[in-house]
């Protein structure tokens, strides 16, 4: 599979982290330390199932993270998040809203067979399966940072292709205005769909077509150098690094193209609080917080979050009546 060097500006300003180092801490974590480092994850479980996750995997993804030095990008995404930090903090309310256990209860769920649809106002609907996906499309590793609504970040390196090059294939009419994203239909697989039935389920997101075909949004298929584990969305996520977390669905089993602005998760749950932009707007407080600053979720430390996330330079002409329109 061919890997494509991202331009600068999609990478951590400092190397990423050596994945030869990420496994020795790993073997260092076996002995004693183990315990000691457990207490220091946030929320997080260094289980020894938590910590064997890499090895599960069934293939390995094509993956920059070993060996490119990245040059110096962007200064507001400074350094990759440990993996089990990042793997073990997790939003996915299928499973449940316990963003510590979110692993533990995704662990067994099946991502085989998966078959993505793109349907709509499109000349040439698709059915694929994932794995034709992995087959067909050319891989890219990019490290964005990301930033959840409820003022945490990260700056993790996702494996994918971006949206647009899907979204291709279909070949859109001129009629579609926007793109909607439904997470998998799957109640028997989701406690959490099963125990929260006042949820609008399943899950589902939207852009308007321009986000959707930028040149940073991705469908990721892989972090950190690996396929996804379930936690993260397997098989397949949305990554749109200038939207609050929540625009980031996972486990997308339908892409369609439609021409009204479609309805969101969230926004239909709590309209006042989220908005169909989802937009990192460090000046407009949430109802319950403000969104001046976000924690990192390793070392604790608050950053001034950027506007757009730290993606402004990229995404400012996909709104030319300023922010406040979007
Ligand atoms: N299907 C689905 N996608 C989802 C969510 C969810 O609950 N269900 N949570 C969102 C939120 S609020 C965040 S912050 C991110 C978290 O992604 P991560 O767990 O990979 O960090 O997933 C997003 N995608
Ligand atoms: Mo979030």
């Amino acid at each position: 599979m061919p890997v494509i060097l991202p331009p600068h500006w999609h990478n951590a300003n400092r190397r990423i982290t050596d994945r030869n180092a990420w496994l020795n801490r790993r073997q260092y974590m076996t002995g004693g330390a183990a315990a000691l480092m457990a207490g220091c994850l946030p929320l997080g479980r260094a289980s020894s199932t938590l910590a064997e996750l890499p090895k599960r995997y069934p293939y390995k993804l094509p993956s920059v993270s070993k060996h490119a030095t990245y040059k110096a990008g962007h200064p507001n995404t400074p350094v990759l998040t440990n993996e089990q930090i990042a793997a073990s903090y997790n939003n996915y309310y299928e499973f449940t809203t316990d963003k510590g256990r979110v692993w533990e209860l995704a662990k067994d769920f099946e991502t085989r067979p998966w078959t993505v649809h793109i349907t709509g106002k499109v000349a040439k609907p698709l059915q694929i399966s994932v794995d034709d996906l992995l087959k067909q499309m050319p891989l890219e590793e990019r490290a964005y940072r990301f930033r959840c609504v409820e003022a945490w970040s990260m700056v993790v390196p996702w494996t994918g292709f971006p949206l647009r090059k899907l979204i291709e294939r279909a070949q859109p009419l001129s009629s579609a205005k926007y793109v909607r994203l439904i997470t998998r239909n799957a109640p028997q697989a989701y406690p959490g769909v099963r125990s929260q039935p006042w949820y609008p389920w399943p899950y589902f997101e939207g852009l308007t077509i321009a986000e959707a075909t930028h040149d940073l949004t991705m469908l990721a298929v892989g972090i950190y150098g690996h396929p996804l584990p379930n936690q993260h969305g397997a098989p397949l996520r949305l990554v749109v690094p200038w939207k609050y977390g929540f625009k980031n669905i996972k486990a997308i089993s339908r892409i369609e193209l439609v021409e009204e602005q479609p309805r969101t998760f969230w926004n239909n749950i709590a309209p006042a609080e989220y908005d169909f932009g989802g937009n990192v707007r460090p000046d407009v407080p949430h109802l319950r917080w403000s969104q001046a600053t976000d924690r990192d979720i390793e070392t604790g430390t608050r950053r001034p979050t950027p506007m757009y996330n730290g993606y402004a330079e990229q995404v400012a002409s996909l709104y030319p009546s300023g922010p406040k329109a979007s």
